[in-house]
């Protein structure tokens, strides 16, 4: 047994100081100050926060992009995420356009299985869309604990699904009580504007941002949530959102009391399209992914916070698909097209969205809200975990608000030759991180090891109605 004793413990309810007894892998209570047993180790959690562990729902190891694979692998990424304080991670699975969907994710099992310091879960994403894919859907929910599956508007010939196909999912989904993930972007739009843009000449990485502007970004999330409508309400989930005008129609839609809820990422409420996608030469490709940076000359990024607050926007997942600059980023140089799309930030989104706290725009309880109890919830993974509570799971991180944490390539331990946050300094640090009652992480030590993790079979969205 462990007591964590002398911290303020924080659920999405908010702050109350308490100490936190762990018996073997799970919390066994929490105790008014001081009123916990004597006789067992303690973690001396004296002027800190006790929070969950955190939860990443979107995340993309060794994901196969853009003729290379995402350089962070099961093992390299878990650890990373570990170490800034994310102790269960939901990745994507992929069935690829012509694959059996089941084989899709028995090879995602596989570089998955043995590799993971923490625990994981999969969502599926649909390649395709057709008979098969359909009553797959079905075996996945029922047997395999996948209860969420990600299409795209977006990447025609690759991901693509057109309106069709996403109604029928849709209403499978209706039916099964499985929730359905938006990549939410006009994709043949898009394409077009892209080859206008290579045809004059443009091609830097901040065309990327430029040919996929926010109208489309806002098109695609209000057919998406009308396509919902049709298929009677089947609950919608758009994944990175990033513009003003897309969460609007999620707003509109939520104030009508429709079953549809939104995710943003750091890189959304922090950089832009000007800063990082339109810095001098090929350097912008650092910040090359879907959906792009947005104007620093528009509302978005206090748009976003403010829809942190008022749940319009329910969640903090990182999107985390990174690639090197060399040899992977590089691709695209002279052609910002051919560059993969994704940003590695695992590691940083506990200590980034902290930073919000720090500077007043979320409280202390809508932090862990955001990074942790509402992904528990909205990926059928509460109360297990989520939550600071008698019988979860023993994922516990000690935070401490008085830390400073420092952010660059030297520093971090995703597998990545740059850092989309290199040389920033911010507010807070993770001090100490339990995985099921196992301390993994340290004062900057690390304990982990490969193949503690865990498959997290999932049940079905609390948010469903
Ligand atoms: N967006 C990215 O930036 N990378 C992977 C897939 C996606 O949708
Ligand atoms: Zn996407
Ligand atoms: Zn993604």
């Amino acid at each position: 047994m462990k007591l964590i004793k002398g911290g303020t413990v924080i659920n999405a309810t908010g702050p109350a100081i308490g100490d936190v007894l762990v018996d073997g892998e799970t919390i066994a209570a929490v105790f008014a100050p001081g009123r916990g047993p004597e006789d067992v180790e303690t973690i001396d959690a004296t002027g800190k926060f006790v929070i969950p562990g955190a939860i990443d729902g979107h995340t993309h190891m060794q994901m196969p992009f853009g003729g290379t694979e995402a350089s962070d692998t099961f093992e390299t990424g878990t650890r990373a995420a570990a170490i800034g304080g994310t102790t269960t991670i939901i990745d994507f699975a992929i069935q690829r356009f012509g694959e059996v969907v089941q084989d899709g994710l028995a090879a995602w099992h596989q570089k998955a299985d043995g590799n993971c310091h923490i625990d994981y879960g999969f969502h599926m994403i649909l390649g395709g869309v057709d008979d098969d894919a359909l009553k797959a859907m079905d075996q996945l929910v029922n047997d395999e604990g996948i209860s969420s599956f990600k299409l795209f508007m977006a990447y025609p010939g690759v991901f693509y699904s057109d309106d069709g196909q996403i109604l029928r999912a849709m209403q499978k989904a209706r039916s099964n009580g499985a929730l359905i993930m938006m990549h939410a972007e006009n994709g043949p739009a898009i394409d077009v504007l892209i080859k206008q843009a290579l045809e004059r000449g443009e091609t830097d990485p901040i065309f990327h941002g430029i040919t996929r502007p926010q109208e489309l970004e806002a098109e695609a999330t209000s057919r998406a949530i009308w396509l919902a409508a049709v298929a009677a309400d089947c609950p919608l989930y758009i994944v990175h959102l990033s513009a003003s005008k897309a969460l609007e129609q999620v707003k509109a839609a939520r104030d009508t009391g429709r079953n549809v809820f939104a995710e943003t990422c750091p890189q959304y409420l922090y950089l832009t399209l000007e800063d990082q996608l339109g810095a001098p030469g090929f350097e912008g490709a650092k910040w090359v992914c879907s959906t792009p940076l947005r104007s620093k000359h528009e509302s978005h990024r206090a748009d976003l916070w403010q829809g942190l607050r008022t749940n319009d926007l329910s969640v903090v997942s990182t999107d985390h698909c990174p690639f090197c600059m060399k040899d992977q980023k590089e691709m695209g140089l002279g052609d910002f097209s051919k560059i993969p799309n994704g940003i590695g930030g695992i590691e940083h989104r506990v200590d980034l969205i902290y930073q919000g706290v720090a500077d007043g725009k979320l409280s202390l309880g809508r932090w862990v809200e955001t990074i942790a109890t509402t992904p528990a919830r909205m990926f059928g993974l509460y109360p297990k975990k989520g939550v600071i509570a008698p019988g979860s799971d023993a994922d516990i991180v000690v935070y401490d608000p008085n830390g400073r944490t420092r952010i660059g390539v030297d520093t971090h331990h995703m597998n990545m030759d740059y850092s989309a946050w290199e040389g920033w300094e911010i507010d807070g640090r993770v001090d100490t991180v339990l995985s099921r009652g196992e301390v993994i992480s340290s004062g900057g030590e690390y304990h982990g090891r490969a193949g503690h993790g865990r498959f997290l079979k999932r049940g079905l969205s609390d948010y469903l109605l």
